[in-house]
């Protein structure tokens, strides 16, 4: 069988979780579940980064023991994940001891291949980014101080710190991208890799003194690793290094790591950098979502306009809350979350389009042809159209969602939607009742099967109302994967009682 290994980041402990991350692991899960539905074994990773200056920070002004802290934020990551319907095969937090055991790993395979040598650190830091950055690339106010490139305050730094030889990799890292062209992906992410590699590599400080939250250094306990060591390291963690015997090793190297956009630096100039110095191979792709605004304005605590996407399940329910995300924006470029959008897809493509060519062609089976899957019948070309087109989905989609492009593979299979029904609106079978009640029941087993193919490939992107359908439908349980819509289901199984999937959704008065 095939091996897919995909992550999501690990968040950061020191916040609630919000629509962003929802959005990151939700993108992962529909990658996740459409690869088990193409026959590969999948481990879906996502998880908690809960070291580093930002959460100890955040611990202290809760006023409680940053392990508490941690504990309480990761279960409520973790509960967001379940309320989402995250697939998640493993949940890593950076506290636990296995991930302490590879992070130790990996720092002494880099101070055995000399990568790793101690120095002193002089600098502006970033607590917001857990980044350092260089005078040039600081924004400097009127009133003279400085800020990072993401606005987050600076302050200077000195101190011991170990140091890790990016430097030397700047050859390496330009051949390694020039071999593998889709490493990073959209291509502007990936120019903008290009052109901050091309312009040199300092080494990175990777360890700490000032602050005591962290992973210790092997044989010099005063410093603890820097977070984005630790916080990347989770990958190789979960995946049972340094036990290379481990159950879950034949899945490294990842086949991709989601990321938003803002840390695709981490993933696509460190982290391979880091992995071929202590000899391990890196990862095969990294793809870089954009950001998301709430009604036109940046999410911020000051402003109070921080989505719980949990809220917005309770009131859209999730799957619609899932479609929405990903049918909106194309996957990479920035979007803007808003309510009218949202009901506006929800009742004009999942109520209407789909929803309700469902429940007609169902309740039609079910008062005409005694509830009872018809017989395929002899097909004319308008019939063979509408199968053909329900029966490519599944290439379609596979081309599509290989370069992440969701709300495509969505859009390909609405074409589909809007053609059933043209289909059923012209064929008319509430009429052929009366006239050709045979023909009738052609139509309706065409309409039965392209539903079926629909609701097959929909299943990733909208799990509970695909599962409620395909029950509807007929489709034993077995059957429901893309392989299985190569047979043909018999005719004259008893189909359940069909019922609404999508409710419209009426704004409550006042
Ligand atoms: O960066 N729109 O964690 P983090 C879209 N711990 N996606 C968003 C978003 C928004 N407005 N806000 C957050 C970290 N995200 C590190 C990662 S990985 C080894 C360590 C999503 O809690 C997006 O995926 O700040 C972004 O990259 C991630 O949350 C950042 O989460």
């Amino acid at each position: 069988m095939k091996k897919f290994y995909l992550t999501t980041p690990i968040y950061y402990v020191n916040g609630a979780p919000h629509i962003g991350h929802a959005y990151t692991s939700i993108a992962a899960d529909v990658l996740a579940r459409w690869q088990r539905l193409d026959g590969c074994e999948v481990f879906f990773l996502t998880g908690t980064d809960e070291h580093g200056q930002k959460v100890e920070k955040a611990a202290a002004e809760a006023g409680i023991d940053p392990q508490r802290f941690t504990d309480q934020v990761a279960a409520d990551f973790r509960a967001m994940a379940a309320a989402m319907g995250v697939s998640n095969d493993d949940f890593i937090r950076t506290t636990e001891e296995r991930h302490r055991r590879a992070c130790v790993a990996l720092w002494e395979r880099l101070a055995a291949n000399g990568a790793i040598y101690l120095g002193h650190y002089e600098g502006w830091y970033a607590v917001r980014d857990e980044a350092f950055y260089g005078e040039d690339e600081l924004v400097k106010k009127p009133d003279g101080t400085r800020l990072a490139p993401t606005g987050a305050p600076v302050e200077w730094v000195r101190e011991p710190s170990y140091f890790f030889r990016l430097s030397a990799w700047q050859e390496k890292l330009l051949a390694f991208y020039e071999q593998n062209p889709d490493f990073i992906a959209p291509a502007a992410r990936r120019n903008e890799v290009l052109s901050f590699v091309r312009g040199g590599l300092d080494d990175l400080s990777v360890s700490r003194t000032s602050f005591r939250w962290g992973i210790p250094v092997p044989n010099d306990p005063a410093h603890v690793m820097y977070v984005w060591l630790d916080a990347l390291t989770n990958y190789i963690t979960a995946a049972g290094f340094p036990d290379e015997a481990a159950a879950r090793w034949p899945f490294w190297p990842a086949d991709l790591h989601i990321v938003g956009k803002e840390i695709v630096r981490f993933h696509a100039v460190y982290w391979p950098a880091m992995l071929m110095a202590a000899g391990i191979a890196p990862p095969k792709r990294i793809y870089s979502h954009g950001w998301w605004t709430v009604e036109g304005e940046k999410m911020s605590k000051s402003l109070g306009n921080v989505i719980d996407p949990r809220a917005l399940v309770a009131e859209f329910g999730l799957d619609p809350l899932r479609y929405f995300l990903l049918r909106e924006v194309p996957f990479g470029n920035d979007g803007d979350f808003s309510r009218r959008a949202l009901i506006t897809r929800l009742n004009g493509e999942l109520a209407n389009d789909l929803g309700n060519l469902a429940q007609r062609t169902l309740s039609l089976i079910a008062r005409n042809c005694d509830g009872l899957r018809p017989e395929i019948g002899v097909r004319i070309a308008a019939d063979q159209a509408l199968l053909a087109a329900s029966g490519a989905l599944a290439d379609v989609l596979r081309e599509r969602l290989q370069r992440l492009a969701f709300h495509e593979a969505l859009e390909e299979v609405w074409k589909t939607v809007r053609a059933a029904n043209a289909y059923i609106d012209h064929q008319a079978p509430w009429a052929l009742r009366k006239t050709d009640s045979a023909r009738m029941a052609v139509v309706l087993r065409v309409l039965l099967d392209a539903l079926r193919g629909i609701a097959t490939v929909l299943q990733p992107f909208m799990p509970d109302s695909m599962a409620r359908m395909l029950d509807q439908l007929g489709v034993p349980e077995g059957e429901r994967n893309l392989a299985a819509l190569a047979e043909d289901l018999p005719a004259g199984a008893s189909l359940p009682v069909p019922s609404g999937i999508f409710p419209r959704f009426v704004e409550a008065a006042g």
